[in-house]
């Protein structure tokens, strides 16, 4: 069975082969991909225990009564706690940087439990534990094998693997245990960083402690200009139990940025993840209710985290996610309910930012989710931050996490994202950006293909378009990740070898990448986020496109014919006459001075209209400020809108819909007539 085992870390280890782009980048090749140099292994087929012991009095030896491959295993007897169990001595072994993949084989002798895989560090004395495995069901029928990866981020004096249990302390036994990793490709320095390349607003990375040390380090200071510590910042983290802080994880990633000129995103004061327990345990001990005195004592909590993390940190981190992911759109009231607002009810949001604006009057304080391109929860989400702002509450601004796929949202509705908070007068900042290759969960790839990496690289190179286009909305973009190597959609929705970031599991450039920095290297796409409908009511089947005649092989190389031409702002024109239409005007908001609206057409007639001009007067002084989902030039009260490249063909019964902010004087009178290429259409 150590085959099958080297078969697993060879998995996934295995490099993203790149697509077959015209990127001027090396790219490896399938000749290229890595074999995993194995620094360690265990297979206690010698008869000794090879170097393992115990964490405390528990026994480990060498045993034959069961094996994985071969005759000997090594067995774990006498525990007295869950944390006890086999532990190797990796210091000298496991280098500093380098990221390892650490596998073992696990069994119970009876019975069942949770096993993890963790390492103990330890610098200058003080003890810190990595889990590299999380619990993992393991019996005593079969042996289960636990995978995982490691970066040691930090300088130690002692370094230990070690197998625990979640719940009890029966015997059990490991075997075939690894250490391997894949050789680093030096980072590519020719290549523009993107932080030069997209200077409209900053662009950062999520991270971790693993991703400021080697080439991980070398890649992020060189291409990003912001960071977001993943996890470092977040309750369980920060006061893992009350009133003992404590920033062991966060404190190296924040003195990297600063040493290294990069601003900080904070995240997150408040979240219903990744808090502990005790948060909302009451005095009484019991699992705090709607009381009075819960309620009291879990704001009391609530305002002494965020006065001493916030506190902690002072200017150094000028952004915070004040609290995160508080929206359910399946509420009438929008409002997720985790305990926090079962407890306190939106007060826990009054609170976080009230305290987050005393302790911190210059930082920039956000509200952030996902899904914000859902309508439903976008609208919910605005309806709260206008209700919370009203009142004084100091929001300043929102966050889009943006965890989308290669077919999903497409540009209209991020845009109309973006559009919405705009009349609140909010920054923008998209947070958590990542693009899945998987559109659904039923997918799984050991190596993305390479269509896939193009289809996502049009994505990317779509979206940034979009964001810099907003850049007088949109002050940062934060991906989710910095590498393909240590991605959280790995393990969501469902285990599989993800690949959504600008660099791939070698830290090498992506055609993503290409997409963000330099569009032309990736060729002509079908508009491949932007092809489908701008809203519910307007489907325009793919078929009924009109973007350039870009198509994809099925080795990956964009070929675009010599007659595809397109202008620079994508739109067709208009040269077909309409045999009818009929126009729909909603006001959607307005407020003193300003409105935003939406104006659908239809085409009522029985032939495809391809490219297509509308027209109406602004009789009460309107001026179009901006508008999305089309071209706008107004003359006067004249107002002529064409379409973009993606909503140019309305088949019969087809329609689009552009959306647009105005500003108003004295009246704004709906527009009585609308003609399409001319034509006088029926008004809705
Ligand atoms: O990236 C984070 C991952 O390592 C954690 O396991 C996960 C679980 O809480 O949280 C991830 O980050 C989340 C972020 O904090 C909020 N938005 C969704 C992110 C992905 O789950």
């Amino acid at each position: 069975m150590r085959a099958l085992a080297r078969l697993a870390v060879t998995t996934l280890l295995v490099a993203a082969p790149l697509a077959a782009v015209t990127v001027a980048t090396s790219t490896a090749s399938a000749a290229d991909d890595p074999v995993p140099i194995t620094v360690l292994t265990s297979d206690f087929e010698d008869g000794s225990a090879q170097g393992w012991t115990g964490r405390a009095a528990e026994t480990v030896a060498h045993s034959t009564a069961v094996a994985h491959g071969g005759a000997g295993s090594l067995a774990v007897t006498g525990r007295t706690a869950t944390w006890q169990g086999p532990s190797l001595d990796v210091l000298g072994v496991v280098e500093k940087g380098t990221a390892y993949t650490i596998s073992a084989w696990v069994r119970m002798t009876s019975g069942s439990d949770n096993v993890r895989l963790s390492v103990e560090r330890r610098s200058g004395g003080v003890a810190a534990y990595d889990q590299v495995v999380g619990n993992t069901a393991v019996t005593a029928g079969g042996w289960v094998n636990l995978t995982g990866r490691y970066t040691l981020a930090t300088d130690v004096d002692f370094l230990r693997i070690y197998v625990e249990t979640g719940s009890a302390t029966g015997d059990f036994a490991i075997d075939d245990v690894t250490v391997s990793y894949v050789p680093a490709l030096p980072i590519q320095t020719g290549i523009p960083a993107v932080r030069d390349v997209v200077d409209e607003f900053p662009v950062g990375a999520a991270i971790t402690g693993a991703e400021i040390v080697g080439d991980h380090g070398r890649l992020l200071s060189r291409h990003f200009a912001s960071v977001t510590p993943g996890n470092a910042l977040k309750w369980d983290a920060t006061e893992p139990s009350e009133n003992t802080f404590t920033y062991a994880q966060a404190d190296p990633l924040i003195a990297y940025a600063t040493a290294n000129g990069l601003a900080v995103r904070g995240h997150t004061l408040v979240w219903h993840n990744q808090t502990p327990s005790w948060v909302f345990t009451g005095a009484d001990g019991q699992p705090m209710t709607a009381t009075a005195e819960d309620k009291e004592l879990l704001l009391a909590r609530l305002e002494n985290h965020i006065r001493n993390v916030a506190g902690h940190y002072g200017d150094t981190i000028a952004v915070w996610d004040v609290v995160n992911e508080v929206i359910d759109e399946n509420q009438s009231d929008g409002l997720r309910r985790s305990t926090w607002y079962t407890v306190a009810g939106l007060d826990y949001i009054r609170t976080a930012f009230r305290v987050a604006r005393e302790v911190l009057p210059d930082a920039k304080l956000f509200i952030n989710d996902y899904n914000t391109n859902v309508p439903a929860k976008r609208d919910k989400l605005y309806a709260l931050v206008a209700q919370l702002r009203a009142e004084g509450v100091p929001i300043d601004g929102v966050g889009h996490q943006m965890h989308i796929n290669v077919s999903w949202p497409t540009l209209a509705e991020t845009e109309a994202m973006i559009q919405k908070f705009v009349p609140l007068g909010v920054e923008q900042q998209v947070t958590e950006m990542d693009v899945s290759i998987y559109p659904n969960s039923g997918e799984s790839f050991p190596a993305p293909p390479a269509d896939r990496l193009l289809q996502q690289a049009y994505v990317y190179r779509d979206m940034f378009a979009l964001f810099r286009r907003y850049a007088s909305e949109i002050t940062s973009v934060t991906l989710w990740g910095l590498a393909d190597d240590n991605t959280w959609l790995d393990t969501f929705p469902v285990t599989r070898k993800d690949a959504p970031l600008l660099f791939d599991t070698r830290l090498q450039a992506k055609p993503a990448y290409w997409g963000v920095v330099d569009p032309s290297k990736i060729g002509v796409s079908p508009s491949a986020s932007a092809s489908v409908s701008v809203s519910p009511s307007a489907s325009i089947s793919p078929s009924a496109s009109v973007s350039p005649s870009g198509s994809v092989s099925p080795s990956g190389s964009v070929s675009v014919s010599p007659s595809a031409s397109v202008s620079p702002s994508g739109s067709v024109s208009p040269s077909v006459g309409v045999a009818g239409c009929s126009v729909t005007y909603r006001v959607t908001g307005s407020w003193p001075g300003g409105f935003q609206g939406e104006v659908k057409v239809a085409n009522t007639g029985t032939a495809a209209v391809s490219g297509w001009s509308l027209a109406w007067q602004f009789t009460g002084g309107q001026r179009i400020a901006q508008l999305w989902n089309g071209s706008v030039i107004q003359s006067g009260a004249t107002v002529t809108v064409t379409n973009t490249s993606w909503n140019g063909t309305l088949a019969p019964g087809g329609s689009a819909t552009v959306g647009f902010l105005s500003s108003w004087t004295g009246s704004n009178p709906v527009p009585a007539a609308f003609t399409v290429n001319g034509t006088a259409c029926a008004v809705n």
